[in-house]
């Protein structure tokens, strides 16, 4: 019987394991800070779990596996990579060991799951059986098991560093900006996993490009010869916006205006999903359909409440500087809700959208990073709960302003997700509606 040792129990390293069992693999288990739940589904399962092992018991269990399938979140420090003779793999590459349909892969640091889920809608659209799968929560080793005629794969950084064979026919890489320093030793690190995406691609695959990202257009060197090229977002792109009209290379496709929602980068990621979509055999009028009604995700830029004339966002999803600024972009007055666990950025970066703050609300473990970024261009006042941070937000508005959660930073210091950091902000925000 095939064996493997899968690394990490969460939402992957479970799906792993149960897919690896269904085809007949024998699996161990190890995770180094597992929680009842985690003990719970190893039981379930019938796997032996190995808590925390020291180097010398995970070299011996290595050893006796012919396959090591790590999670995400296990840091390149991890001792596991520093086995000689072992070669950990990805869940996104184990699953598309097992694909038999084509993939379009969508990557970036902001608006991955956006544009997968756009992909995965048009595709549907078109009359192609999609699912959108990856980082977006479905993990590919499951969505590999299902009926469908195409898989759109939100892929992280941590989960392209350790893919080796990966080849989606159409490639999507939206943009670039510092992200995950707490995990990728550095930046290069960072764009080097990404540029994964289209190693393996060949004659007959797409890669989709954002033709105003200087790191994106750096990293095109590296596309092998006879892959297609798309790109999107420039004024001489495939795929652009001009005089408030979507353009593809067959002409208009839509006007801005019937968009539900534009911001800037609303514009962008309507670029790159339709290139993404056609390029992997949508109809047209399909997108166009898509496009029209497709209204944001929930925590990204998701309108809460009025109350007294200031407008109240909920951009939880938010968790790097470079996704702030984008949100920014789309308001001209803005009292900002920023801070939370910060992932090794340098929060300075959010002084380029200090034009358009009247007040910043600094929150979590990261407020008085946002304090000395941003403390000599705006007033900064600091909360130690989400619902003093709306009350003081709600305090500095003026009519026609609008309060923004968007917090550059990771939930984990007050919350377990960046939904459950949404929903306590909406919480507070209906709270206080009532209150007045
Ligand atoms: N663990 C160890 N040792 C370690 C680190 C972790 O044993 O050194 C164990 C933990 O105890 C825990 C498990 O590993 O039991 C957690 O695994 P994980 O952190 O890899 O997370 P999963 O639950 O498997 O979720 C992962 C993705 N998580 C990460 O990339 C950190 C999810 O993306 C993804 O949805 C899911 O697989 C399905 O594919 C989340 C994410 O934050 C949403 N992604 C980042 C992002 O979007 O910016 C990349
Ligand atoms: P990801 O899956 O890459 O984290 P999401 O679609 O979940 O991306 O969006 C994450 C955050 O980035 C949200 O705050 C959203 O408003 C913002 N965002 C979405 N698309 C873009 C883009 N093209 N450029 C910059 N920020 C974006």
């Amino acid at each position: 019987m095939k064996s493997a040792l899968v690394l990490g129990l969460g939402v992957s390293g479970r799906s792993v394991v149960s897919t690896l069992q269904q085809r007949g693999w024998r699996v161990d288990v190890v995770d180094d800070r597992p929680s009842d739940a985690t003990r719970e589904f190893a039981t379930r399962a019938g796997v032996t779990m190995y808590e925390a092992p020291g180097g010398a018991e995970l070299a011996e269990l290595a050893a006796r596996s012919g396959l090591v399938v790590v999670s995400p979140g296990l840091p390149p420090t991890h001792p596991v990579f520093a086995l000689p003779g072992v070669e950990p793999i990805s869940e996104i590459e184990l699953g598309s060991r097992w694909v038999t349909v084509p993939m379009v892969a969508v990557t970036g640091t902001n608006g991955k799951t956006t544009v997968a889920t756009m992909v995965a809608a048009m595709l549907e659209a078109s009359h192609r059986r999609s699912l959108a799968a990856g980082n977006i929560g479905l993990p590919l080793v499951e969505a590999a098991g299902q009926e469908a005629d195409v898989l759109v794969v939100e892929v992280s950084s941590f989960q392209l560093a350790l893919s080796f064979s990966f080849h989606p026919a159409v490639a999507v890489w939206l943009n670039f900006a510092p992200d995950h320093l707490d995990w990728h030793p550095d930046l290069d690190h960072y764009a080097a996993s990404k540029a994964r995406i289209w190693a393996r691609q060949g004659p007959g695959d797409t890669a989709v490009l954002n033709a105003t990202d200087p790191v994106v257009m750096a990293a095109a060197s590296g596309i092998p010869a006879g892959v297609r090229r798309v790109t999107f977002g420039g004024a001489d792109s495939d795929y652009r916006c001009r005089s408030g009209q979507l353009i593809g290379p067959d002409g208009p496709i839509l006007a801005v205006s019937e968009m539900p929602r534009s911001l800037p980068h609303d514009i962008d990621n309507a670029l790159a999903a339709t290139a993404a979509a056609v390029s992997a055999g949508a109809e047209l009028d399909a997108c166009r359909t898509v496009l029209a009604q497709f209204d944001s995700l929930p925590h990204r830029v998701e309108f809460v409440a009025e109350i007294g004339g200031v407008g109240f966002y909920d951009d939880s999803k938010a968790t790097t500087p470079a996704s702030v600024l984008a949100a920014l972009a789309g308001f001209d007055s803005v009292v900002l809700l920023a801070g939370g666990q910060n992932k090794g950025l340098d929060l300075g970066a959010l002084r380029a959208g200090a034009g358009r703050l009247r007040a910043v609300v600094a929150i979590g473990a990261a407020g008085a990073e946002v304090e000395e970024a941003l403390g000599d261009l705006t007033t900064v006042r600091r909360a130690s709960s989400m619902a003093e941070a709306v009350d003081t937000a709600a305090a500095a508005a003026h009519p026609g302003d609008v309060v923004l959660l968007s917090p550059g930073c990771a939930s984990f210091d007050w919350y377990r997700s960046y939904a459950e950091r949404g929903d306590d902000f909406a919480r507070c925000v209906k709270q206080l509606g009532e209150r007045r």
